[in-house]
Parts: structure tokens; C-alpha cells; sequence
């Protein structure tokens, strides 16, 4: 069923408590935790508890939690102090643009000085 948790997902054992993870936020929707792989000196992700396999489709079917996403996403760049400065939200979608886990997930990047277009 659309949102369940999935078995094999990554991310479905993170909510679930399966797979350790450094969490720096949760709320009754949404954990945020530690990127194991940073690309800047604050790298997060921000998940919907729900499973959804990306971010439009997570707004297609839960408009509310995908707002909840990005809510978080903003409080982590508070708490991490970078609210005043310069971060960035990146919503890889799909292979061919770097998603590699089919996952709902907002990264919030930030410590350094990110270049345009990205590669
Ligand atoms: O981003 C998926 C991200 O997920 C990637 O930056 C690594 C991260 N990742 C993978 N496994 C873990 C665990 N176990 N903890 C924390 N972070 C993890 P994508 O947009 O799909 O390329």
C-alpha cells in the first residue's frame, strides 16, 4: 500500500529503528539524521517516515508531510547555523540525477561555498 514501509528500503530501517543513524531531529513525520557520506561539513537528510520513492511523489500523495519536509529541512539549517548564511536542498530525483536511495529525501548542505550549475 502507497506509504507503507518497505523491506528492503534503507531509509524504512532508519524509521524503524533497524539501521543505526546519527538523528539530529524528528517530529511525528519526519526524521533528520546524519549524511554517512558528507559533501560539505553539515550534509542532513530530511525523510518522510511514509515510503514514497521521491519527493513528487511524496507530494502527490501526502502534500501535507512533504511541506513537514521541508519545514524540517529549514530548522535543521537553523540548528546547524546556517540560516543566516548559505545552504542548499537538493532533492536528487531519479539514477540518471544521483538518487541512489528510492527514498524520499531532502539533503541539507552547508559550511561551504557550492557552485552553479551543479555537476
Ligand atoms: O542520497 C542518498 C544518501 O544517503 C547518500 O548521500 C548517502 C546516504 N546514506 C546511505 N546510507 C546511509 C546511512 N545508513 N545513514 C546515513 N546516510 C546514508 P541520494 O540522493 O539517493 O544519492
Amino acid at each position: 500500500m502507497a506509504g507503507e514501509p518497505q523491506a528492503d528500503c534503507l531509509f524504512c530501517k532508519i524509521v524503524a529503528g533497524n539501521i543505526p543513524a546519527t538523528v539530529v531531529r524528528e517530529t511525528d513525520t519526519t526524521v533528520a539524521f546524519r549524511d554517512i557520506n558528507p559533501q560539505a561539513p553539515t550534509h542532513v537528510l530530511v525523510i518522510p517516515k511514509v515510503h514514497y520513492p521521491d519527493a513528487a511523489s511524496l507530494a502527490a500523495a501526502e502534500p501535507g508531510i512533504a511541506a513537514d519536509v521541508l519545514t524540517e529541512a529549514g530548522r535543521v539549517a537553523v540548528d546547524e547555523g546556517l540560516a543566516d548564511h548559505a545552504y542548499r536542498l537538493v532533492f536528487n530525483t531519479g539514477a540518471r540525477a544521483g538518487q541512489v536511495v528510492f527514498h524520499a529525501h531532502a539533503h541539507v548542505l552547508g559550511g561551504r561555498g557550492f557552485e552553479w550549475p551543479p555537476g
